[in-house]
């Protein structure tokens, strides 16, 4: 049976490169329906019942951009076997917004590190073995550019789809924003489990084009109310802030700078 992965990730974070790398001449390019954003789809070099959707670079999965809204749609209306999730290393803290919100998907996520030739020579060190453990996911470091790496994370990728298992969310925000959560997710009524946080957390920050994607959508507004009594905030920047916290545990945890002076002949 035909497996599908789709490759997601930030403009600019080498997901064009990679995706040549995996696919050659296999590809197939037309737009989205009903809009100009181009949609690329390739099969897997080698592996013949493996087909690759090329999404759009976004650095978010809010409804702002025809480019994101494209991208949601397609993780949640067809909801691929697994996302591989190209994360630029050298700019790794911003990626990491857009990758925590692709695992609340329930979708299997596999994390590539990419410009790993580039993080390597600043000095710079990403243990992606805690990386791994903090996100729930397995990580694998990549140059998209110099091909290394590429094969492994496609294999784990065309294993972790066909193993067909749901994801589990390793995440958590503060006990306060999850426990407002865990109360959404409780009204969501017809939607298998592993799918539920990423719809609350979407409906908690008001996002009105998700309920177009619901067929039931439970009235929230007691919770939204909760949640910006609690944080005397709106509840999208109150999610927007849970989240930058959440990545800044990991980088603190998993990247080590490097605060090497460089040498200077002055
Ligand atoms: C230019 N390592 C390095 N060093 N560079 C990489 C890697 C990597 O692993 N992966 C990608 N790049 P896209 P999106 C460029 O085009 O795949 C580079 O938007 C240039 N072009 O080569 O397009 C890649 O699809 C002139 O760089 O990303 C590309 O996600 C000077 O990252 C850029 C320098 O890759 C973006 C770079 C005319």
């Amino acid at each position: 049976m035909a497996v599908k992965i789709a490759l997601a990730g930030n403009p600019n974070c080498g997901k064009t490169t990679l995706f040549n790398a995996l696919t050659g001449s296999n590809q197939f390019v037309g737009n989205w329906p009903g809009v100009t954003v181009e949609k690329k789809e390739g099969k897997l070099k080698g592996h013949k019942d493996v087909v690759i959707m090329d999404l759009p670079g976004i650095y978010s999965l809010s409804p702002y951009t025809l480019e994101e809204v494209v991208a949601r749609n397609y993780l949640i209306a067809e909801r691929p076997d697994a996302i591989l999730n190209i994360v630029d290393g050298t700019n790794i803290e911003r990626n990491l917004y857009l990758s925590t919100q692709l695992m609340e998907l329930g979708i299997p996520v596999i994390m590539a590190v990419n410009m790993m030739d580039v993080v390597e020579k600043s000095g710079e060190k990403i243990h992606t073995d805690k990386l791994s453990k903090k996100l729930g996911c397995e990580v694998v470091e990549i140059s998209a550019l110099k091909g290394t790496g590429i094969k492994e994370a496609a294999e784990k990728a065309v294993k972790l789809a066909e193993s067909r298992k749901a994801a589990v969310v390793a995440h958590e925000f503060s006990k306060e924003a999850e426990d407002i959560i865990a109360e959404v997710e409780g009204k969501i009524k017809g939607m298998p489990e592993e799918q539920k946080r990423f719809f609350a957390i979407k409906l908690l920050e008001k996002d009105d084009k998700i309920n177009e994607m619901m067929t039931n959508v439970p009235d929230v507004s007691a919770e939204i109310k909760e949640m910006e009594d609690k944080f005397d905030d709106d509840t999208e920047s109150v999610i927007t802030n849970e989240r930058y916290v959440y990545i800044s545990s990991i980088i603190g945890d998993c990247v080590t700078k490097n605060t090497k002076e460089k040498l200077t002949t002055s």
